[in-house]
């Protein structure tokens, strides 16, 4: 049985990169007592769960992690998962979290009682107050599968590549992966090489350039570890290279030209058969979904056991799934399991609905107008609550790590202020949450995720923009380094 303490006076749900930096930093300023409500019975997040053949980073492994506990061996340039994996369980260890960590103790509902001004947090382990509740949950934790008619009378194998079935192996098998996303490309590759067939269901055709991957050699950690500067230098050039992408994702998409000029020499080099170069070239401005980098994919999809299909799915039966061409034909490709690489429930984030204040959820406050916050973490009749990663602050084009520590720091700034001024609790104003918004919203109208001509989870169902962070990291790191009580009510009990 889990040990909850009755009462703390920080709950942070998740133990991701979010969770772990939280814990961290409360820590560091004197602030021990508080809990974190892990589901699983691991630390790790999206990195303990993604464990799919070839699952790594696509963001390189110099500023993927936290600045101030650089790993000065990462073994490649993009790092494999289990590296990240074990990353942040040594970073728990090493900053001695263990004691803080419950694991198994999903949270099932947190509500805000206005009279003792405490949220009452349930988990499956027991019920806890807290002061301050921090949703470390996570954006890309809820695996979305697709609602195809029939897919409940297949009789073969289905699983998501966010809970990769290792008891399972592709040799022999007929497999169908849909979807051409992140992390399809990761794992296409590996499938192909063992299944006695793959068809890849694609939708959309994605733009895809090389991986500049490479192996870090012994002499480079040596010097990393001996001169931590060193691998600060490096880490600061890489995010500045990273940071240059905004300039085309936002202020000139003709740059995006260039850079879809280089994926179509990918795309050419690698696929010579015209029928199959022309089902894979994009229709979209680069950029519009999340740039892939891969060169392993192309290659596997011209192999004699490869067949990519883009006729819609209609249904799945039995023994396989089922397509429609333009002109009504109809084509039952027979296989024994489907992978669904059909990504996350990123704009309608399950934790929303477990989280109640004043007689509603936030699930229902953001059913009105999408998902809203102040600097993407804090919303407006929700008090002492903080969604780290929350609306807003995805990136396309750099490290989430970064929005997460810069994020963190805000986190602490605003518990000093409600602590200095002796209150009970903190929220945003309505009207700066709005303005902040609405600012949002008027910049993101000139990116290329919102003008790019695609369809992608950035957007929710109603076409907005509510999961990505609009310009250059360093400008939210900028704002939110500031913080200003005019932005926030703070109460007394
Ligand atoms: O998911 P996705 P993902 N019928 O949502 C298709 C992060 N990540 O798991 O493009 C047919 O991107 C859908 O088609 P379309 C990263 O942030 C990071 O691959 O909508 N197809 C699409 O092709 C990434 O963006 C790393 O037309 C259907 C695919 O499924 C995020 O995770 C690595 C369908 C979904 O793609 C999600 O990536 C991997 C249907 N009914 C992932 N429904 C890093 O390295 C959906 N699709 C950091």
């Amino acid at each position: 049985m889990t040990d909850l303490p009755s009462h703390v006076s920080v709950a942070i749900i998740g133990s991701g990169f979010s969770g772990l930096g939280t814990a961290i930093k409360l820590k560091e300023s004197g602030r021990h007592d508080f809990v974190i409500l892990e589901r699983a019975h691991d630390v790790g997040g999206t990195w303990r769960d993604n464990t799919y053949p070839g699952c790594a980073c696509d963001v390189p492994s110099q500023v993927y992690s936290f600045s101030y506990a650089l790993n000065p061996t990462w073994s490649r340039a993009f790092s494999p998962q289990p590296e990240i994996y074990a990353y942040l369980r040594k970073v728990a260890t090493d900053r001695g979290l263990e004691p803080h960590l419950r694991f198994g103790a999903e949270v099932l509902a947190c509500e805000w009682d206005e009279q003792t001004q405490l949220w009452t947090v349930e988990t499956t382990v027991g019920t806890l107050t807290a002061k301050v509740v921090v949703a470390g949950s996570g954006g890309l934790s809820e695996p979305k599968e697709p609602d195809i008619k029939g897919l409940s009378s297949f009789e073969g194998t289905t699983f998501h590549s966010a809970r990769w079935d290792h008891s399972w192996s592709a040799a022999g098998r007929r497999v169908a992966v849909i979807g051409t996303g992140a992390s399809a490309i990761q794992f296409v590759p590996h499938l192909q090489k063992e299944a006695a067939g793959l068809v890849l269901f694609q939708r959309t055709a994605t733009w895809v350039l090389p991986r500049a991957d490479r192996e870090i050699p012994a002499w480079q950690h040596k010097a990393f570890t001996r001169f931590p500067w060193l691998q600060r230098a490096s880490r600061s050039a890489i995010y500045l290279g990273r940071e240059s992408h905004i300039l085309g994702f936002r202020y000139n998409q003709g740059l995006m030209r260039l850079a879809q000029k280089a994926a179509l020499k990918n795309l050419h080099r690698s696929v010579a058969d015209p029928v199959l170069r022309e089902k894979l070239t994009p229709t979209f401005t680069m950029g519009c979904k999340r740039v892939l980098l891969s060169n392993t994919y192309y290659p596997a999809l011209t192999q004699p056991n490869a067949h990519v299909e883009t006729d819609p799915i209609v249904e799945v039966v039995a023994n396989g799934v089922v397509t429609e061409a333009k002109d009504g034909t109809r084509t039952t490709h027979e296989v024994d399991t489907i992978v669904f690489a059909t990504g996350f429930a990123v704009s309608d984030p399950p934790i929303a609905e477990r989280v109640h204040a004043r007689g509603r959820s936030l699930k229902e406050e953001w059913s009105k107008n999408g998902m809203q916050a102040l600097h993407g973490m804090s919303v407006a009749g929700f008090p002492n609550f903080f969604i780290l990663v929350g609306p807003n602050t995805g990136l396309g084009h750099n490290s989430i790590t970064l929005m997460i520590e810069a994020q963190v720091g805000h986190l602490l700034d605003a518990l000093d202020a409600l602590e200095a001024a002796g209150a009970s609790a903190i929220e945003p104003r309505v009207e700066r949450q709005a303005a902040y918004n609405a600012d949002l919203q008027r910049q993101l109208k000139k990116t290329v995720w919102n003008r790019g001509g695609c369809s992608s989870w950035y957007l929710d169902d109603k076409g907005r923009n509510t999961t990505l962070w609009p310009t250059f990291t360093f400008t939210f790191m900028r704002e939110v380094s500031r913080f200003d009580p005019s932005e926030y009510h703070l109460h007394r009990a």
